[in-house]
């Protein structure tokens, strides 16, 4: 038809783990706002309606270019119930504005960006009338570091001492990044490593000996681990891990000291069952969501960070993460592409 300018209709599968989403990002507007409402949901506790936000925003970055207008999603899985199409006609959203607007975000954002408090700690904060940052230091509360990205570079700096500390109690065993550094985001908010032995059963009890000697040897850039008794064991696996603090050069909130802490999470997986705890904590925490729901409804299967059961609950053993994907029926997506 005459004048009707051309637009292109946007097809793509449903799963996340089906798609390719790479750091490029065509449509950052409209997810910067879905991640924000996401956020806000999830400080909330709202667990269900944060990742039906989380999914809407997975989709617009796999597209590859910017949406124009609503008809443009017409049929695509999971945009139907949100403030995307206001967004797409007036730039914003109501929810949005009044979400960014709210006391209590605002409190939540300032609350949980103090190193190693989350929303329960806030929420409680907030709720004995505690806002900012000003607040907290008259309550008397002890004071944290602010959260700040680490760098690419801060990272590196880390997996040479971790590999330092690995070698150095077990001759032969490997640590490998993983997390956001694996799919080569330039800066994230803690650095994951993965260590295992080639020989099955030779990693056993490693993490203890690495988290002394790293306590014992590197005092100038070590300063904790958080698991033991203080810690809740993990509900998502059995693998030994271990939440570190590593002290980095750099501003401090408290002027007396020099350094800054970083969060470190370190994983100690069996050879065996090494691809699995690769794939697993690599994430991105929707495209793993996303696979395990692939697993489960379109396979009938069982995935996680340890193993892949089938429907008659026989273990398809696997030794890369290629095998995995085709055991799942899926096309191999390298890390690189799952910034979903
Ligand atoms: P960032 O640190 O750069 O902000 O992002 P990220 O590296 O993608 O996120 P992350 O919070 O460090 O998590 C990395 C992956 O690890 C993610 O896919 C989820 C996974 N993961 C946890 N906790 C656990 C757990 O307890 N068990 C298993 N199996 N995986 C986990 O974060
Ligand atoms: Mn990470
Ligand atoms: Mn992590």
């Amino acid at each position: 038809q005459a004048g009707e300018p051309e637009v292109e209709v946007f097809s793509v599968p449903s799963y996340a783990c089906q798609r390719r989403t790479s750091l490029e990002n065509h449509n950052a507007p409209l997810t910067d706002a879905l991640s924000l409402l996401a956020e806000n949901a999830e400080l909330n506790d709202e667990e269900g309606r944060g990742v039906a936000f989380r999914r809407a925003a997975a989709l617009l970055k796999t597209l590859p270019s910017a949406v124009m207008s609503a008809s443009q999603l017409r049929g695509l899985p999971c945009l139907g119930e949100h403030s995307l199409r206001e967004i797409l006609e007036t730039g914003t959203s109501t929810e949005v504005e009044s979400t960014k607007g709210s006391e209590r975000f605002k409190a939540l954002k300032v609350l949980t960006g103090i190193f190693g408090v989350g929303a329960k700690t806030a929420d409680r904060w907030i709720r004995e009338g505690i806002h900012d940052l000003h607040q907290l230091r008259a309550s008397g509360q002890h004071y944290a570091d602010i959260n700040q990205p680490v760098t690419r570079a801060e990272a590196d700096a880390i997996e040479a001492i971790v590999e330092k500390a690995v070698s150095s109690v077990l001759r032969g065993a490997q640590i490998v990044l993983t997390g956001g550094f694996r799919r080569g985001k330039p800066s994230g908010h803690d650095v994951d490593f993965l260590i295992t032995h080639p020989e099955e059963g030779r990693e056993e009890g490693l993490m203890p000996k690495v988290v002394s000697w790293l306590e014992k040897t590197t005092r100038n850039s070590y300063l904790e681990s958080k698991d033991g008794p203080g810690r809740p064991p993990s509900n998502m696996d059995r693998f030994e891990r271990c939440l570190s603090i590593f002290k980095l050069p750099g501003a401090a909130e408290t002027p007396q000291r020099a350094w800054r802490a970083v969060r470190v999470d370190l994983v100690v997986s069996p050879i065996s069952q090494f691809a699995f705890a690769l794939l697993g904590w690599t994430g991105s925490k929707l495209f793993e969501r996303e696979l395990r729901r692939w697993a489960g409804h379109e396979r009938g299967m069982s995935l996680s960070s340890h193993a892949l059961y089938d429907n008659k609950q026989v273990n398809e053993g696997a030794a890369s993460e290629e095998e995995i994907f085709a055991h799942l029926g899926l096309e191999f997506v390298p890390p690189s592409e799952r910034n979903a």
